[in-house]
């Protein structure tokens, strides 16, 4: 027993070889995470906080969920992958569920965020060339300032964040940038008759949870159904049941040309996205035209219809809807109450707190860090923002503690 106590790993030494033998992408709040359970992680040391960034909304079903972690298990028992130079006896079966359960004719099944966003892109491009009769190299695709659809340097091309743009020249063209939440300019932007598509994230998450005006994505879809131009939602992150409904895009009665899923919809188990649309613009792309190695992977397949199935049989976005509201209200309580607060704003469990002080300042990352001092952790986006997402399984009165340790570290930090 001494020996294992001996050998065994602290959080110190965890960090000093992430920073030693890692490269410096990211900046991590001072926590070493061992162990997940529903709402609960638990670092090296056994210290127990309630997560309140799901891994960015991949965790939504809760961590290592019994029922997707034995979907994992089973089938990677059986067959982990077989590439798409074969079929699988998953893949058809995942494509029906996944279909049905969104309502669309086809799915193209991928892996990461980033390459659900870039096959959207590709097969947006095709459909103007194949379908619109846009000129060749023409197509253009409309994006918001303040966006964030990941890290490819094609997406980062239309970033407007010089931390993810900056010095990875030269850019893909063929990408307009207009500001978010104003009709206005996208009605502008759809004049030129080379327009392909309009991507837009429902609410901007890293922008730091920025919802649009009621109405916004409703008009906004109209608008481009006017100029036979393809709606994109990314509900990478708000997708999932994340923001009180299946898909955000639903609290509009917005039906995408094409929707872009990812995160959540393995529950976070697994790396899956996928590219949903009709026949009349799935089609464009034939055998051999796009593609990859996992996309599509029996795993994927088992463990995306545990996720969901969770999603249904749980009443998660229900849930969040309700929770949600709770969140908000108490927090507009603190508010009135804690001076650091400047504003609270999300949909369902997709909620952050703009906190009083200049980006700059290390005041958001301080608060951060003091709650995880008191057991929930959570993470800054542009600096004076703190993004509060837990997974969709929590109950009233976990959701109570949490504001209770929110309240105490504001109150304590304001004096
Ligand atoms: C990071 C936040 C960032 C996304 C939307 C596509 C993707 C994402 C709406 C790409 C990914 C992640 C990436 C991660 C931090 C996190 C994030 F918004 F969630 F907070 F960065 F903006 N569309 N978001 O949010 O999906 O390729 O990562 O699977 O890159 O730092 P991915």
């Amino acid at each position: 027993m001494h020996d294992v106590m001996e050998n065994r790993l602290t959080s110190q030494e965890a960090m000093r070889m992430e920073n030693e033998y890692g490269a410096h992408n990211y900046h991590p709040l001072p926590v070493v995470l061992d162990r997940g359970e529903g709402v609960y992680v638990w670092d090296l040391e056994g210290k127990k906080y309630y997560d309140f960034l799901s891994a960015y909304s991949a965790v939504n079903q809760g961590h290592c969920h019994p029922k997707i972690v034995n979907a994992m298990i089973e089938q990677t028992r059986k067959l982990t992958l077989t590439s798409r130079a074969f079929y699988n006896s998953v893949l058809g079966k995942y494509e029906q569920f996944v279909t049905d359960y969104f309502g669309y004719d086809k799915v193209l099944p991928m892996n990461t965020g980033a390459e659900a966003v870039e096959t959207a892109i590709k097969i947006c491009r095709r459909w103007a060339y194949d379908k619109k009769g846009v000129a060749p190299n023409a197509a253009k695709i409309i994006t918001c300032e303040g966006n964030f659809h990941g890290r490819t340097t094609t997406i980062i091309s239309f970033s407007t964040d010089p931390d993810s743009n900056s010095r990875f020249g030269p850019y893909t063209p063929g990408f307009e940038i207009i500001p978010y939440n104003d009709l206005d300019a996208l009605s502008k932007a759809l004049e030129d008759p080379n327009v392909a598509g309009f991507l837009v994230e429902p609410i901007q998450g890293e922008a730091g949870v920025n919802v649009p005006s009621d109405g916004y994505l409703s008009a906004a879809a109209q608008l481009c159904k006017e100029k036979n131009v393809l709606f994109l939602a990314d509900e990478v992150q708000t997708g999932i049941a994340r923001t009180g409904k299946l898909l955000c895009t639903q609290h509009e009665n917005v039906r995408p040309d094409i929707l872009i899923l990812g995160k959540a919809l393995s529950g976070g188990a697994y790396p899956v996205s996928a590219v949903l649309a009709d026949n009349e613009v799935m089609m464009v792309i034939k055998p051999g035209e796009h593609g990859s190695t996992f996309g599509g992977n029996p795993v994927a397949g088992e463990v995306a219809i545990a996720a969901l199935e969770v999603i249904r049989d749980e009443r998660l976005a229900e849930n969040a809807e309700r929770l949600g509201g709770l969140f908000r209200d108490e927090m507009n309580k603190l508010k009135s109450e804690c001076p650091l607060i400047q504003l609270v704003r999300g949909k369902g469990l997709l909620n952050a707190v703009i906190i009083n002080d200049t980006p700059d300042s290390s005041t958001a990352w301080d608060l951060c860090v003091a709650m995880k001092d008191n057991g929930l952790i959570a993470k800054p986006t542009h600096g004076n923002i703190i993004r509060f997402a837990p997974p969709l399984v929590m109950t009233e009165a976990q959701l109570m503690e949490c504001v209770a340790i929110i309240r105490d570290t504001f109150m304590a930090f304001a004096k």
